[in-house]
């Protein structure tokens, strides 16, 4: 099978005007995992899998929205691109545009973009411009400045963002013959939550595959949207998900409650205790703010709130535990330091 990206093997479902031009690095297509061991660790005669999205070509699911924005920014002959980024969307942005001949700016928070990140932004050429502020001071400069500059945004407020992130949906219902019963997911700028949502409808108006309840998460120091009101200043080990005023807000708290799911909060220690868990029982390697839909899960069922017993649960993955090294240099366990002896080696490994 000749390899395809997803606009070759989607795009006759997502609304992309006739201008549009192809620039793809062969994203999507990730697998959807099944996670037994895990599955029995948070209860009894669940089926869970994990749609690993940061085996992505960046290392997250935004390039399924940057393919299909940076194809059609270069269609209608857009020469610059800009986005303010966590940092997973400013390695995207910055990887298509260079692939497509464009130049890109991306903005971030100073001093809170994980490392890989940072990293792959400068790697694929990008100029990065690290704002003395949040991700939504740097999403309202470039609001602003695109409205005074012929420069094309592609931030998840692009519509064709979210039409290509709609094909994990497709995919999720492709894979399982069905959708689930629960889709779980961190929810930072409220994107990706939209357009599973669009994704999963128009699969179910086309396909008859059965919508999904979602479950929501953001991290309890950024949780405008279970708090009701916007957060000044956001704060979580999550860093991809520190954002206080999520720009598709709304519509994520009404896709949720559509769906007959909702949207929580979880605390960093129970993001982190499930980054472990789910690398440890599994081999599945996540950055932090991608363990937060399995962290949601689990509270849910430990409270009560979800009977799990025989239902089919996907978790979405959204980003590559590669992207966020220092988390882990972090923690408690690092490893011990040995002269080359094999007595010492002896000694050690008797202990284990
Ligand atoms: C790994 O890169 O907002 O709710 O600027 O990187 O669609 O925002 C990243 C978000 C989840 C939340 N998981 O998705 C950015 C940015 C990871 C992320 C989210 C992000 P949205």
């Amino acid at each position: 099978m000749v390899p395809k990206g997803v606009l070759s093997r989607y795009g006759h479902l997502l609304n992309l005007p006739s201008h549009t031009q192809p620039v793809t690095l062969l994203e999507g297509a990730t697998p959807l995992i099944p996670v037994p061991r895990l599955a029995r660790e948070l209860a009894e005669g669940m089926e869970l899998w994990v749609k690993y999205e940061g085996l992505n070509p960046t290392g997250s699911f935004k390039d399924r929205g940057m393919t299909a924005a940076i194809s059609e920014a270069l269609g209608r002959g857009a020469k610059t691109v800009i986005c303010a980024s966590t940092g997973n969307t400013a390695a995207s942005a910055a990887a298509y545009a260079a692939r497509a001949g464009m130049k890109c700016i991306v903005l971030i928070p100073q001093g809170k973009v994980a490392a890989g990140k940072l990293a792959g932004a400068l790697a694929y050429g990008a100029q990065v411009i690290q704002v003395e502020g949040s991700f939504d001071d740097a999403l309202h400069l470039v609001m602003e400045i695109t409205r005074k500059h012929p420069i094309a945004l592609v931030n998840s407020l692009n519509p064709y963002r979210i039409e290509g992130q709609k094909t994990a949906a497709f995919e999720i219902c492709d894979d399982l013959g069905s959708a689930p019963d629960w889709l779980c997911l961190p929810v930072g700028n409220a994107g990706n939550i939209t357009a599973y949502w669009a994704g999963f409808r128009q699969y179910h108006e086309l396909k008859h595959t059965g919508l999904p309840r979602l479950l929501g998460v953001q991290a309890a120091g950024a949780a405008p949207l279970v708090l009701g009101h916007p957060v000044d200043r956001p704060e979580t080990v999550a860093t991809a998900i520190r954002i206080g005023r999520p720009a598709r807000g709304e519509e994520a708290l009404q896709a949720a409650a559509e769906s007959g799911g909702r949207i929580i909060a979880v605390r960093d220690e129970e993001i982190l205790r499930m980054q472990r868990l789910l690398a440890q029982t599994e081999g599945i390697w996540v950055e932090p703010a991608s363990a937060a839909g399995l962290a949601g899960l689990a509270a849910e069922i430990a409270a009560g709130h979800l009977r799990a017993r025989g239902q089919r649960i996907v978790a979405v993955c959204t980003g590559h535990g590669l992207k966020d090294p220092d988390i882990i240099r972090g923690l408690p366990a690092q490893p011990i330091v040995l002269p080359p002896r094999l007595d010492s080696l002896e000694e050690v490994i008797l202990r284990l």
